[in-house]
């Protein structure tokens, strides 16, 4: 069974990785925060990726990582900058330094998110951000890159949507992704024999998607879910934003916010 590196495992997409993934592998779970229950196959690692030398401690017979740690949403950037610039250089350092060759890193729809609505876009599109958070995405992106050319590294960057049990919004129904696809898609990038540097879109098969996802599929990817089961309902609830740029944008209010 192989050993999986899974850091920021506290959040909620830890949470419902652990859930689909138990059984398959071992975890190894790391986060700032306490994980508890942990369950067969599972152990806790407490640390800080901000800190190189508790990353370092991380790695020791890990097969692969799958990065989630750091700053989730848009936010001041001496947080983005420790969590997402400084601790995901940390995670990919370690890597290489302890002979770990295969990282799964969870960059975001928010990596792309000045794309327009109306626009179809797929993995070879250049990085349009739209937010501080966006921006530390595309440094990711841009790291694994190089530990992939220069270190022959094997990087598999997931431009996650948002996970959720069901689509929460109408935004979310063009990117949503169920936890099983989300399951399905990093079990692809651990198992997968022949990555070096690959980027896919982390949605289910939605009908509504702005995503080609065909990297994806030649990887082997084939969701199970749609959010066009839940659109009815999502659109009846739905409320109309106050800016209309969050409704032209892929990337929604985060192409507005200030934090
Ligand atoms: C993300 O990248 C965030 O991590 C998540 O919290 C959601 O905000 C998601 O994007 C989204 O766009 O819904």
């Amino acid at each position: 069974m192989k050993t999986v590196l899974l850091t920021g495992a506290a959040g909620d997409v830890g949470s419902h990785l652990r859930r689909e993934l138990a059984g398959r592998y071992r975890l190894r779970l790391s986060d700032r925060k306490a994980v508890t229950n942990l369950g067969a196959n599972e152990e806790f690692v407490q640390a800080d990726i901000a800190v190189m030398e508790q990353v370092g401690r991380l790695m020791r017979g890990v097969d692969a990582i799958v990065h989630l740690g750091g700053f989730s949403v848009e936010g001041p950037w001496e947080a983005i900058h420790e969590a997402n610039i400084v601790g995901c250089y940390n995670v990919f350092e370690a890597a290489r330094a302890n002979g770990v060759k295969r990282i799964l890193f969870a960059t975001s729809n928010h990596a792309v998110g000045f794309y327009r609505r109306d626009e179809t876009i797929d993995h070879r599109v250049y990085p349009r951000p739209d937010s501080r958070y966006g921006v530390s995405k595309v440094f990711g992106e841009a790291l694994g890159s190089l530990y992939a050319d220069k270190y022959g590294m094997e990087v598999f960057n997931m431009r996650i949507g948002n996970v959720n049990p069901r689509p929460i919004d109408k935004r979310r129904l063009s990117i949503w992704i169920s936890p099983r696809d989300l399951a399905q898609l990093v079990t692809i990038g651990i198992e997968h024999p022949d990555i070096r540097f690959e980027v896919v879109y982390g949605v289910s098969g939605n009908r509504r998607s702005w995503y080609d996802n065909s990297n994806a599929a030649r990887l082997g990817y084939k969701p199970q879910d749609d959010s066009e089961g839940y659109a009815a309902e999502v659109l009846a609830a739905e409320k109309p934003g106050a800016d209309p740029r969050t409704e032209a944008y892929q990337g929604g209010t985060f192409v507005v916010i200030e934090k």
